[in-house]
């Protein structure tokens, strides 16, 4: 019988056949060291605003010449466009700058013989949003969550000859998704990182991590490894800069072993990494590592035991040319201009960043909050939305356990007190806790504006609480914020999580007046004199470094972008406000603070 050609036409439940084969943070693979065969380069795109992909089973299809065409089609992979990835697609063609739909990418990759003993995982750094993935005809895996990594076994399905892979990316806004539909950044789409195959052994590392016990003494380490089968057996441990070696007794897949160890901390002034080397079977990971001992203690925040103060700065990944799509030149550069600031610290909003992020500051000795969209009205009653965000926070600590830099995994950003978000959060920051004893557990949270106090009943589960204000900007008179500090004493550190306002680079004016730099230079001064004074504050992280995409930003000064960074889009043009803080932060450096 031939098929039904109308049959797809009526069905709206095209999509349930997709759901069982999702994929999250049980799947990531430790990735220290590994070989990547990166499938970075062209591949032929097809936009599909209706799901017609998933309804007419686009993917079934190998790419073919319309001359052998016997039955008319809504899909051509093979006089497709050709695209780079990684990419958004909204940079591609002004036509596609606001598209918000799936994208269909496809291409072919070799599985040469010299590869058929070993297993073959495709890596895809990230898709935004829900991603399906396809090989030679037949669905494998899916993802949902834009901004972390995830991981499908191709082995079961690869050819001996060419292998035709297509990757289905999806990026409607929605209210359950996290984050949902209201968001202050640029939705873009697309594969905007970087793809790779990832040849593993049989039986290969999923996670080894390394830690300082986390009890202040800095004199152990914890190697932990767990393997992606249930087996028994030994696994091995090294720091030849420490000569410490030690074996690991796996148990059913897992194992760990404390080594009494005195490693030189890492620490912003002293950014020491050494060589980690965990070994199984046929398999290593390799890493480079710091120790630290980030803790709270009171209303203090103490790193390796010594008091710390945060000389912050917020940033998005966002830029004028490639979107999303960020690269080594364009990471190195935001590294500069935080350095030139006087920065240890940079809040990564919204979504986890870039993998690099963290290595880059491992190796120069910048702190870093990194977080997950869960921002503003996120579907908090909802279980699946739940499940979303969970499995991205679980996938971020995955990917960046090692890291030293990181030491806050923000869980929230301004989510109103309610009960079902108090549920949600709450639970979120349990999960961080189960999965990374190493770090503080923070959430960026919204004063109380009836007491006016720091009173986020979040605040209990938390191990450092971020303030967004806007003290001097959306509440103009600053003696809110006087009363604000003066009322609250949360028995835990307090961090500046956002702060700022909009300033069109070269537009001057009075202090008064709005979207000037002569205007966000003042609120920042004002800022600076009243923080200054509490004791409560343990460090201040304005809003932002660069000014970013945003299309809720629509007057003369804004033109679909946010205004608020102390640099404007081009990352060079610095104003007025961008020396008010670095002097800030000098004399902060100068007086050790
Ligand atoms: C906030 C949000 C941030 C916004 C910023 C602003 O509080 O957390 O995402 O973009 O304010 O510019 O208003």
């Amino acid at each position: 019988m031939t098929e039904d050609p109308y049959a797809h036409l009526h069905d709206e439940r095209y999509a349930d056949a997709f759901a069982p084969g999702r994929v999250g943070a049980g799947q990531v693979v430790a990735m220290g060291g590994r070989r990547r065969i990166p499938l970075a380069g062209e591949w032929r795109i097809t936009p599909d605003l209706f799901d017609e992909g998933l309804r007419q089973r686009w993917y079934a299809r190998a790419p073919d010449d319309p001359a052998g065409w016997t039955a008319p089609r809504d899909y051509d992979e093979a006089g497709a466009e050709l695209a780079p990835v990684p990419s958004c697609w909204n940079m591609l063609k002004p036509e596609w700058k606001h598209f918000e739909g799936s994208m269909w990418y496809a291409r072919a990759f070799a599985w040469p013989p010299a590869m058929h003993g070993e297993r073959l995982v495709l890596r895809v750094g990230a898709a935004n949003y829900e991603a399906r993935v396809f090989l030679n005809g037949r669905f494998v895996a899916a993802h949902r969550g834009g901004s972390t990594p995830f991981f499908a076994d191709l082995t079961p399905m690869l050819r001996a000859g060419g292998n035709h892979l297509i990757i289905q990316v999806e990026n409607r806004r929605r209210a359950d998704r996290v984050p949902m539909h209201h968001i202050d950044w640029f939705n873009y789409g697309g594969l905007y990182r970087e793809v790779d195959l990832v040849p593993l052994p049989a039986v290969f590392i999923r996670s080894a991590t390394a830690a300082l016990v986390p009890d202040g003494s800095l004199s152990r380490i914890r190697f932990a490894l767990m393997l992606s089968a249930n087996i028994n057996g030994v696994a091995e441990v090294e720091i030849p800069a420490l000569g410490l070696r030690a074996a690991v007794p796996m148990e059913g897949g897992r194992g760990e072993v404390t080594v009494a160890a005195r490693p030189e901390p890492w620490s912003p002034a002293s950014p020491r990494l050494y060589d980690v080397v965990f070994r199984c079977g046929a398999d290593l990971v390799q890493e480079r590592i710091g120790f630290r001992d980030i803790r709270a203690e009171g209303e203090k925040l103490l790193l390796n035991g010594e008091p710390l103060y945060l000389r912050g700065i917020c940033v998005h990944e966002d830029d004028a040319g490639g979107g999303k799509c960020t690269g080594e030149a364009d990471l190195q550069r935001r590294f500069a201009d935080a350095r030139e600031l006087g920065a240890n610290f940079l809040r990564l909003a919204h979504y986890p960043h870039h993998e690099r992020v963290a290595e880059i500051a491992d190796a120069q000795g910048v702190l870093l909050w990194s977080e997950i969209p869960v921002y503003w009205a996120i579907d908090f009653a909802n279980p699946e939305t739940y499940a979303d965000a969970e499995n991205q926070l679980l996938e971020l600590i995955g990917r960046d356990a090692n890291r030293a830099s990181v030491v806050a995994w923000g869980i929230g950003n301004e989510n109103a007190d309610t009960d079902a978000r108090y549920r949600f959060m709450a639970a979120l920051a349990e999960a961080a806790r189960r999965a990374d004893a190493t770090r503080l557990v923070a959430a960026a949270c919204l004063i109380n504006r009836e007491e006016f106090a720091i009173a986020d009943r979040l605040a209990a589960h938390l191990d450092l609480i971020g303030v967004n204000e806007y003290f001097g900007w959306y509440e103009p008179d600053f003696a809110g914020l006087e009363r604000l500090l003066a009322n609250s004493r949360p028995g835990k550190p307090v961090v500046i999580s956002e702060t700022g306002a909009d300033a069109l680079a070269g537009h001057r004016g009075g202090v008064a007046e709005l979207f000037t730099e002569d205007c966000q230079a003042e609120v920042y001064r004002r800022q600076l004199e009243i923080i200054g004074r509490s004791d409560i504050v343990q460090g201040f992280c304005p809003w932002l470094l660069y000014d970013y995409r945003t299309e809720r930003r629509q007057t003369r000064f804004q033109r679909g972008w946010n205004r608020k960074g102390l640099i404007a889009e081009d990352k060079a043009t610095r104003k007025l406000a961008f020396e008010v803080l670095a002097g800030h932060y000098r004399g902060l450096r100068d007086r050790n603070a």
